[in-house]
């Protein structure tokens, strides 16, 4: 396939400044008339050809120049491109377009399709020109008008971008309705909504006291589903306007939720489309992690209506322009709205847990790529959550004024426009004077830094020395780096526990409890130092590093409890906690038992009970490490196997050394009283889940679960006590009843089945292969819906280490038959499965054999689609 090029970027010859869309809607053969009015761009040559994009099934039935029908040599079409050959001197004409296509035929999801029956469209990244042929470039913007007509029994609902400007009657029973969106956006940023779905409003004063109407469409019966989402709507409109003086632009702001989405939501202008698992909650059926996710992403994607819309990408090279911008927007929401450190420590486990891996395997791509096949292949954790980082680190590296500055500068320069991440560079660096060029390679350079840090103190000298080694280890295609800007946040921990405040006397820049560093080595010295003080590093998770740090236990016990630093504190007792499960799994692969020193056990009961530490912050200290963590840290030869059993000891021998602590502390957090998805409720309920976990593995364990499913009165306590169940009990007689009555339950509700299918996806051990794959012939289960593929298949390829890793490579030949199956209808989600191989170099050798074979038999196939193509060839590369 066609690789695409930074340094081949072009501006367009051509541009459409205006586009007025005719959509005549059926489900089998929908008419689309696009009349565009093309301006060509001065200096370029009237007899320059106009190229436009297409894709997918899609038959161009008229094609017209100012009102004249164009003989056929003077136009080629494919389905790839139209291409008008003979055009007007004049610089200006309207070309007109008319194709027609199948909605309802249409199982890619991109482009104009149908999901439960309502129309619904999906164009980023390059769908719309699977509705029309277009210059579908993000750099090419245009004003829409839309007009749909429908059967109004079939579709009373008609929606688009913008303002609503005009609807009524038609003959037989049809009916239209006109949009207008004043604000230029590219073609990826079109919508269109049309159906029979129920709708919950409100409305929402602006910072300039504009009123917008405000809606959420649902399908009828779920309204009273929507009402969290609607709630997490306006707070997030009344916070752009104070953090950021972001102002909502339009008069209406729609919210439609559909159940067939390939990913979480879509910010198109004015008319946000959303996969219904983020739209939909209340606590029967949603956890409290849904409606932390509900919350984010309502918040993201409304967010990009100036990250993204008003201002947005010159090409899909620039993708982290919006979406780095827009997820450290929604971090920052998050935190506000919640706890900022529990934010924080989340964040970080979510950054390692998906995109250190992506970036130290053969997936790794910087966060601004310069080359791509498919460029919806680079939807990542490292375009989305490492681009998130480097804005933080931006607001780290100039200060919170300073980048505020900044920001209000990138606003006001480049409202209107397509820009790139130079631009949006040049703004921070206007404000404060500041020369970001070292920084920038964060956006360039792919691959997670390492940090080798030493220190040491000299009693006498009262001096304390902190050496600082960077590398950058090669990444595919980039084997030579460029030493990076890295903003340490690190702090002295005194030995009463306070920060000592210290200036340093040479080495590098250190300025508010940040050292910079951009050289090689560091060897930063302090003086004035009475004690010898703990070693706090990289606070706050100030830069995405790996870090390499020789600290002795002690400093570590010692940080875990004093850390002012609440971020770091967790850390400390993760990395506790992380070494005692490597050491574990040590211990097993030498035909020892493993142990559990004491002091880390009571620790883990300190921590639990010490109520001056919010109770999501304990239950997020007291989660252990994952599988897939810990086998990330060991790095390389790795046995899944070995890796469970090792952390089941562990999380034994916690349980057992604080078996009354934890039981009398699971009795005092159960709740009374009404339900309230609130942060400190559910950081209750996770802290008290978190303790089921370990009291499970004791004696009498599934007799607890089971009693505590019974008990639950929300969905986040039910599914906390059938994981354990499904997990921890699997095949005892409460779990099968706990799965039987929850399938009983919920059978009409897919959103829950999926928690269902997940849950078992998850079981650990052999035999989940075979259970996923009975799973996969459930009446409630399909391949075409992308929530419960990724529930089931998605989970078990990604989440379960010991089933999916299975020794005789099964688990690799369920994953291969099914990506090769979706893969005919949907590319994208086929693409999205492969990626779970991605690591595949870091299993021990006759796993990675079963793995190579599992890639090498997809990538054998014929007629592979470029996005599937693309994903297994770099990484078997
Ligand atoms: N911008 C969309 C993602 C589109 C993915 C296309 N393959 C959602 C978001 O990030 O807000
Ligand atoms: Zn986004």
């Amino acid at each position: 396939g066609q690789v695409f090029k930074l340094e081949d970027y072009r501006p367009s010859d051509y541009l459409i400044p205006e586009t007025v869309l005719t959509f005549r809607l059926s489900p089998e053969n929908t008419i689309v008339v696009a009349r565009l009015s093309v301006e060509r761009r001065e200096a370029v040559d009237p007899s320059t050809p106009l190229v436009l994009a297409g894709d997918g099934p899609m038959r161009l039935t008229r094609v017209a120049v100012d009102g004249r029908p164009l003989a056929e040599q003077d136009y080629a079409a494919t389905q790839e491109s139209l291409t008008i050959t003979r055009l007007p001197s004049a610089r200006r004409f309207t070309l007109e377009i008319e194709t027609q296509l199948a909605p309802a035929q249409n199982e890619a999801l991109m482009g104009l399709y149908r999901s439960n029956g309502v129309y619904c469209t999906q164009c980023e990244a390059e769908g719309f020109r699977r509705i029309a042929y277009f210059l579908d470039r993000p750099d090419v913007l245009s004003v829409y008008t839309v007009r749909i007509e429908a059967l109004r029994s079939d579709a009373p609902l008609l929606l688009s971008n913008g303002n609503p400007v005009e609807s009524g009657d038609l003959p037989g029973g049809r009916h239209y309705a006109i949009w207008h969106d004043p604000f230029p956006k590219p073609s990826y940023l079109f919508a269109l909504v049309a159906g029979d779905l129920g709708v919950i409003r409100d409305s929402f004063v602006t910072m300039s006291g504009r009123t917008v109407e405000l809606g959420i469409y649902v399908e009828h019966g779920k309204e009273r589903l929507a009402h969290y989402a609607m709630d997490a709507l306006k707070r997030s409109m009344k916070w752009d306007e104070e953090v950021f003086g972001c102002e909502y632009d339009l008069d209406v702001f729609n919210i439609v939720a559909v159940s067939d989405f390939n990913m979480g939501a879509m910010e198109n202008k004015g008319l946000n489309i959303f996969n219904d698992k983020y739209v939909l909650a209340d606590q029967e059926t949603a956890t409290d992690a849904d409606f932390a996710n509900i919350e984010a992403i309502i918040a993201h994607e409304y967010f990009h209506n100036w990250t993204g819309n008003r201002i947005t990408c010159r090409d899909w090279f620039q993708l982290c322009l919006k979406e780095g911008l827009t997820v450290f927007r929604d971090h920052e929401f998050s935190a506000d709205q919640r706890s900022r450190a529990v934010k924080r420590i989340a964040e970080v486990r979510t950054l390692r847990a998906h995109q250190f891996p992506e970036d130290q395997g053969p997936l790794a791509h910087p966060v601004r790529p310069r080359r791509y096949r498919e460029i919806n292949n680079f939807y990542t954790a490292t375009v989305y959550e490492k681009g998130s980082e480097v804005v933080r680190m931006i607001r780290t590296v100039l200060g919170a004024e300073t980048f505020r500055q900044g920001m209000d500068l990138y606003f006001l320069r480049h409202d209107g426009q397509a820009v790139t991440i130079e631009d949006f560079l040049k703004a921070f660096e206007d404000v404060s004077g500041r020369d970001l060029s070292q920084f920038a390679l964060w956006y360039h350079q792919a691959g997670t830094p390492n940090l080798a840090v030493s220190s040491s103190y000299d009693a006498a000298a009262r001096e304390f020395v902190i050496d600082i080694e960077q590398s950058v280890p090669p990444t595919p295609s980039e084997s030579r780096k460029r030493l990076m800007h890295i903003p340490l946040a690190f702090g002295l921990v005194g030995p009463d526990g306070k920060d000592i405040v210290a200036t340093a006397v040479e080495g590098a820049t250190v300025e508010g409890g940040v050292i910079h560093v951009r050289k090689r080595q560091h060897s930063v010295r302090f003086s004035g130092i009475e004690a010898r003080p703990a070693l706090s590093l990289n606070r706050g998770f100030s830069a995405p590093v790996t870090l390499s740090a020789t600290q002795g236990d002690d400093d570590l016990f010692f940080l875990a409890s004093h850390d002012s630093d609440e971020y770091a504190r967790w850390q400390a007792f993760n990395t506790l906690l992380t070494d005692a499960l490597i050491n574990a799994y040590r211990l097993l692969l030498g035909g020892k038992t493993p142990v559990l020193a004491p002091r880390l056990g009571r620790l883990a009961g300190k921590i639990a009970g010490d109520t001056s530490l919010e109770e999501a912050y304990r239950a997020l200290a007291l989660t252990l490490p994952g599988e897939a963590d810990i086998a990330r840290d060991i790095g390389k030869n790795i046995d899944p196997d070995a890796v469970f059993t090792a952390r089941r000891a562990i999380a034994v021998a916690i349980a057992r050394e604080n078996k009354e602590m934890f039981s009398s502390l699971y009795r005092d957090l159960h709740a009374e009283g009404a339900f309230s998805p609130d942060a400190a409720s559910a950081g209750r309920r996770a802290l008290r889940n978190v303790l089921l976990d370990f009291l499970s593995l004791l004696d009498g364990g599934a007799g607890l679960a089971l009693s505590h499913f019974h008990a639950a009165t929300n969905m986040t306590d039910r599914a906390a006590a059938l994981t354990v169940l499904a997990h921890v009990h699997h095949g005892s007689p409460q779990a099968v009843e706990a799965l039987a009555a929850f399938e009983k339950r919920y059978a009409a509700d897919p959103l829950v089945m999926d928690k269902w299918f997940q849950i078992q996806a998850g079981v650990p051990g052999p035999q989940t292969v075979e259970s996923v794959r009975a799973l996969m012939r459930h009446p409630a289960f399909s391949t075409t819906n992308p929530n419960r593929l990724r529930a089931l298949v998605g989970t078990f390829s990604s989440a379960n280490q010991t089933g999916f890793h299975r020794a005789d490579g099964e688990g690799y030949r369920l994953w291969a038959e099914t990506i090769l199956e979706v893969e005919k209808r949907n590319p994208q989600m086929a693409a999205r499965l492969a990626t779970a191989l991605r690591s595949w170099r870091s299993l021990d050798p006759q796993r990675q054999a079963k793995a190579r074979e599992a890639l090498l038999r997809i990538a054998a196939t014929g007629n592979l689609s470029a996005d599937l193509k693309d994903i297994v060839e770099r990484t078997l590369a």
